[in-house]
């Protein structure tokens, strides 16, 4: 499920997730096989809905999990305010406007996705039948999966994006020392470019799931963070390296971003990046030499701007490595330590062995 959940309803996934009392409310509504219908709107607006929130009784008590839990035995729906941290009213009828389209089926759900859309509000639904917690918010619906379930699909997926990771960062090592040796192909820089990018879009697509676990999701939320470590400035760094043209830290973002969106094959990436190629042979076939951006920042820990000014000076990383230190010094920013700490990490990546 890549689709980019909006960050309004991800505050209302974390308002039902694991750990907060809303969630203990329903998860024991969901015991007892009971339902409810709740909804949750602005104190003060209230009473400019009696037509829509119908009947039942006013309560205007503190929420906890017991009290409505107690109250999801009635028919009808239960009225909280917008923080959850009120019951305003119990055994509403919600009648809302009926030419609002609904893709539900039982009369709660259409109730609830309905007056969701009205009111631009969040109405949760607890299935009685199906023992499924839904929220509504706006126009937009969740589900929240069985809690197990999604523990266990989010677990899988940390462990194959572990492992991906790992494949990267060994590659990462491969391209280190092909790039002193000025041997890289564009279509192996292509390759580590697409990886990174499917670590990142998978990541993204268990984020919501991560966030739904609640305090259940803790350790996958730190797993996912190892994982990410860094990735977004090694793939800038890279396309910086192998662009075409020389491009600025921003543009090499915008860059990234687009790389997200198309297809994970050699010539689109290649095109991306600014080379005129027709087809997967001749990605291959291209043989680029990086600036050195990706190198003097994690294998020198030199400072970009610093890096920038080597760059201008040498313009390639296998130019770079054939220099001697008093040439290098005349870099502004580069002292004779600093020279000499470039020249030495280099040579260590060179005779490094695979
Ligand atoms: P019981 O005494 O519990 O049988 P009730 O009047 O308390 O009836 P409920 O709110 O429990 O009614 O609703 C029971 C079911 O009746 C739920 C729903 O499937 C159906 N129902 C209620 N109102 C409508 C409606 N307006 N249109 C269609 N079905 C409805
Ligand atoms: P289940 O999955 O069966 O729990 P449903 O969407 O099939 O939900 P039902 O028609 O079975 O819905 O109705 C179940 C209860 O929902 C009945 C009533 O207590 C409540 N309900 C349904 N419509 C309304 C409404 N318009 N206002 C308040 N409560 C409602
Ligand atoms: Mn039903």
């Amino acid at each position: 499920m890549p689709e980019v959940i909006e960050h309004e309803l991800i505050e209302k996934i974390k308002l039902l997730s694991p750990g907060t009392k809303l969630r203990k409310a329903l998860d024991d509504i969901i015991h007892a096989q009971l339902g409810a219908l709740i909804v949750f709107i602005d104190e003060e607006e209230f009473p400019k809905y009696s037509s829509i929130l119908q009947a039942g009784f006013k309560l205007d008590c503190p929420f906890s999990p017991e009290r409505l839990y107690e109250l999801s035995k009635m028919d009808g729906a239960i009225v909280m305010d917008k923080n959850a941290s009120k019951i305003l009213a119990a055994n509403v009828h919600i009648v809302p406007d009926p030419s609002i389209s609904t893709t539900e089926t039982g009369t709660r759900h259409r109730t609830a996705e309905r007056l969701a859309k009205q009111l631009g509000v969040m109405v949760v639904a607890v299935s009685k039948r199906r023992n499924v917690v839904t929220l509504y918010y706006k126009d937009k619906k969740y589900v929240f999966g069985d809690i197990n379930l999604v523990l266990t699909k989010v677990g899988q997926t940390i462990n194959a994006l572990e492992r991906f990771r790992e494949s990267f960062d060994k590659s990462l090592e491969v391209l280190d020392k092909l790039e002193i040796e000025g041997s890289v192909s564009l279509g192996s820089v292509c390759e580590i470019l697409i990886r990174g990018i499917e670590i990142k879009s998978i990541s993204s697509s268990i984020e919501t799931s991560i966030i739904e676990l609640g305090v259940e999701g803790r350790l996958s939320q730190l797993r996912l963070r190892e994982v990410l470590k860094d990735l977004d400035e090694i793939l800038i760094l890279i396309i910086m390296d192998y662009s075409k043209k020389d491009i600025t830290e921003d543009e090499a973002k915008q860059i990234l971003e687009t790389m997200l969106k198309i297809d994970h094959r050699l010539v689109p990436f290649a095109k991306v990046l600014g080379y005129d190629v027709v087809n997967s042979q001749q990605v291959s076939d291209t043989i680029v030499r990086p600036r050195g951006y990706r190198i003097l920042k994690n294998e020198v820990h030199i400072p970009m701007n610093i890096s920038q000014n080597v760059i201008k000076s040498f313009r390639s990383i296998d130019q770079l490595v054939k220099t001697n230190p008093n040439v290098l010094q005349k870099v502004e920013g580069i002292g004779d330590k600093r020279a000499r700490a470039i020249l030495r990490r280099l040579r260590e990546i060179k005779k490094r062995r695979q």
